[in-house]
């Protein structure tokens, strides 16, 4: 697989939580990781019908606007009681992004209904993309279950109402050291950095 040489990406996401939890598992690379927010980078629409084709299309826009090689991300939760929904709708479900989050895990909460399997996966499709047009593809993925009421303060999305497998407390609970080495993300991006750094 292509190796990534250079020392500076860019992180194809107007989404901080993402952004910061990415350029932490980059520090121990020593890359420069800016964000498509950083460098003002135009918002492509997320057509496609998977989370890789949804990373991809964020990839290659910010590679080829910024002429950096760009690393996009499209993740969201599947919830296993409502055939894996929302999935990659997971942002727009919280439309219209009333009370933070709170309007997305109330919604969901209420489709749950006392439904006995809670069980649910967070998905991370990461596609790296160079400005010469190559790409590669990554994935990570973590299971657990939908806790209600929520709790935590840490993290973003839904972190406050899942919990992963293993553990007792929630991704908003649980200290972002946590997360970052267990989470879908921080898995696709472990894939990432051994392939090609
Ligand atoms: P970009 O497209 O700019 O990257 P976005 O927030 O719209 O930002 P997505 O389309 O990939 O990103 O939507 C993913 C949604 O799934 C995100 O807004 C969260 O609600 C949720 N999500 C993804 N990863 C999550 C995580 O680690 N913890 C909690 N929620 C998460």
């Amino acid at each position: 697989m292509r190796k990534l040489i250079e020392k500076r990406i860019v992180l194809a996401t107007h989404n901080a939580g993402k952004v910061k939890e990415m350029q932490a598992i980059f520090v121990p690379f020593g890359i420069e990781v800016l964000s498509a927010g950083d460098l003002k980078l135009t918002e492509p629409e997320e057509d496609g019908k998977t989370f890789i084709e949804n990373a991809r299309i964020k990839a290659v826009s910010a590679a080829k606007e910024s002429g950096l090689p760009a690393l996009g991300d499209d993740s969201g939760l599947c919830v296993h009681a409502l055939n894996d929904r929302p999935g990659i709708y997971s942002a727009r479900y919280n439309e219209p992004k009333k009370n933070g989050f709170m309007y997305a895990m109330e919604k969901l909460n209420e489709e749950l209904g006392n439904a006995s399997d809670r069980s649910a996966h967070f998905s991370c499709a990461l596609v790296m993309a160079w400005p010469d047009g190559e790409t590669a593809e990554f994935e990570g993925r973590v299971d657990g279950a939908l806790q209600w009421p929520v709790k935590g303060t840490n993290g973003f999305g839904y972190d406050p109402m899942f919990v992963p497998n293993g553990y007792d407390l929630s991704f908003a609970e649980l200290p972002a050291e946590v997360k970052n080495t267990i989470s879908h993300r921080a898995r696709a991006l472990k894939s990432f950095t051994d392939n090609c750094l």
